[in-house]
């Protein structure tokens, strides 16, 4: 196995929350470079870095208007240079966030073409009102319409945007912005970045923009959604640039199924090395992921067998910036915190595939707290605010439905301790920290030898030296109920991996036996005993 994707244990880190070294209560570089240790202790060898370039913010960073240059709240580009390089001292590579579906509105080119560059304007998507309304029917990511006027609203014109409308999407049908995207990559790989996780990269490409078939979200996405442009786009920044650096990535492709999933990461066709599906994170949800419906541990347990057994290699992640946290949602984040969050590390690190850890979630940090909509930034959140008010849903249920889902649930301030400010920042935090940080946070639990990072610690110690957790193939053995169990098997040796989604005891299914090599109750000592609430165990045959 050559691959060093293959090998990779990959931490997320979404800057503007993870540690602030200068009080203006957003994280920042330095402040990154203050927790390597944390991270080199854990075990992880990859960062994937949310952006961090020159953007408005209106998303978060995920709206660029300048992909070579470093967010001053960030720090500077030496900043970023020691960054990389004392990651590499701790055999840490980097990868970073590539947002190329969209530019910010901010971006010199966009500007440009507002002052009416021709060159420029062939970058977006720019077209013509139709009866006296916008291009088409298409819907939006944000609950929003996608097109914004142009420059002078008299002139009809109109620029099309998926995402906010301070993210213009890119003309993937001219060969110069190819071109400069080509640029970029280079800068970036350059400096000795080991690959990219590219944001939304199966709409990228548009085939046409005609009306759409009419959904309840996204209306016109089969005009855009794994366009054979998209593919061939894709082979060519392999060829042309990633080949070149020896560079993987990871694409995040919204909406995808298992078929285009192996279409996108076959390794003949060298498109992608592997991609985020998201079927497993929508087995909470009614139709669209506003929509949560009570969680049934046994429709993740289907889900993920049918990625493991479906596609060769998965990117396993429960959590990143924009889902809810994995103890709040596929977990228990009241009474049995600690030991659901250790159940799931367990089963996260005994699938097959690259492990995605996001920021808190070594330590179970939990979903925000928030009160009310004004303490929550995301822009997402008050589209879909705005959407449900014009649907006439009263108040108190939007904030149910808000509260539940809004993806700052997974963005507040990482909690380093205990102190004012979670450790996190010496001033106001951008986004309110969770209250629970008195309790919940990086010193108590890495001070608990059977706390959740320890836990974590073990775990990905045992997966890098583990040729059956790294390579073996994948068997559900049990999915019922509350109780989910699968081996891994490697040339003829067996682990059988057992978790408990119930906050009880449950007895050991017959058939799942074999010497106990880790559990994540430090008091099990028989591998047949009944199943502690949450109980995570590892077996080897
Ligand atoms: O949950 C989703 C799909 O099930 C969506 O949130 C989807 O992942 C998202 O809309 C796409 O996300 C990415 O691109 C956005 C940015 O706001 C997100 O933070 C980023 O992860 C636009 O760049």
């Amino acid at each position: 196995m050559s691959e060093k994707w293959k090998q990779a244990i990959v931490y997320q880190i979404y800057p503007r929350s993870f540690c602030d070294s200068d009080g203006d209560g957003v994280g920042d570089i330095p402040g990154i470079l203050s927790k390597l240790d944390h991270l080199a202790e854990l075990g992880i060898n990859t960062i994937w870095l949310s952006p961090v370039y020159a953007s408005p913010n209106d998303d978060n960073g995920y709206d660029i208007s300048d992909y070579k240059a470093i967010h001053p709240d960030f720090g500077t580009m030496e900043d970023f240079d020691r960054l990389l390089a004392e990651a590499k001292g701790r055999g840490i590579d980097i990868i970073m966030d590539l947002v190329i579906n969209h530019t910010s509105d901010e971006h010199e080119w966009f500007r440009r073409a507002l002052a009416g560059e021709e060159k420029y304007r062939s970058y977006y998507v720019i077209k013509k009102g139709k009866n006296g309304g916008v291009p088409n029917n298409w819907g939006n990511f944000f609950a929003d319409c996608p097109w914004a006027p142009f420059g002078d609203a008299a002139n009809d014109e109109w620029y099309l945007h998926l995402f906010s409308k301070k993210q213009p999407d890119l003309n993937w049908e001219n060969p110069e912005v190819y071109d400069e995207i080509k640029e970029i990559l280079r800068f970036w790989l350059d400096k000795g970045v080991a690959g990219f996780r590219c944001d939304v990269i199966n709409v990228i490409h548009k085939n046409s923009y005609a009306d759409g078939k009419k959904q309840l979200a996204l209306t016109g996405i089969e005009h855009y959604h794994s366009t054979e442009g998209c593919h061939d786009i894709l082979r060519r920044l392999r060829r042309e640039v990633l080949d070149d650096y020896n560079a993987w990535t990871v694409g995040e492709t919204v909406m995808v199924d298992l078929q285009q999933a192996k279409e996108l990461c076959s390794p003949e066709r060298r498109e992608l090395d592997m991609v985020f599906a998201f079927e497993h994170m929508e087995c909470d949800q009614i139709y669209v992921k506003w929509f949560k419906t009570k969680f049934h541990p046994i429709r993740l347990m289907r889900c993920l067998t049918k990625w493991q057994t479906g596609l060769d290699w998965n990117s396993v992640y429960f959590e990143n910036h924009d889902q809810p946290r994995s103890v709040s949602r596929f977990g228990n984040d009241g009474r049995y915190r600690v030991q659901s969050a250790k159940m799931l590390a367990g089963l996260l690190l005994s699938l097959r595939g690259t492990v995605y850890i996001y920021q808190g979630q070594e330590i179970g940090m939990t979903n925000g707290d928030f009160a009310s909509l004004n303490e929550i930034m995301d822009i997402e959140s008050h589209n879909v605010d705005k959407m449900a008010k014009g649907l006439g849903i009263l108040n108190p249920w939007r904030w149910r439905l808000i509260r539940k889902t809004s993806r700052d649930n997974a963005r507040t301030p990482m909690q380093w301790s205990a102190a004012p400010g979670a450790g996190f920042t010496a001033g106001k935090p951008w986004l309110q920290i969770n209250r629970n940080h008195a309790r919940i946070n990086a010193e108590a639990d890495r001070a608990d030898p059977d706390g959740i990072f320890a836990f974590y610690q073990k775990l990905i110690a045992l997966k890098k030296q583990s040729d059956i957790l790294q390579k073996g193939s994948f068997t559900q053995l049990h999915a019922k109920g509350k109780l989910y169990a699968f081996a891994r098997e490697y040339n003829g040796r067996k682990l059988i991996a057992v978790c408990s989604f119930a906050g009880r005891t449950l007895p050991l299914p017959k058939g799942l036996c074999g010497k106990l090599l880790l559990s994540s109750y430090t008091g099990t000592a028989d591998a047949a005993a009944p199943l502690q609430p949450w109980e995570f165990r590892l077996l080897e045959c």
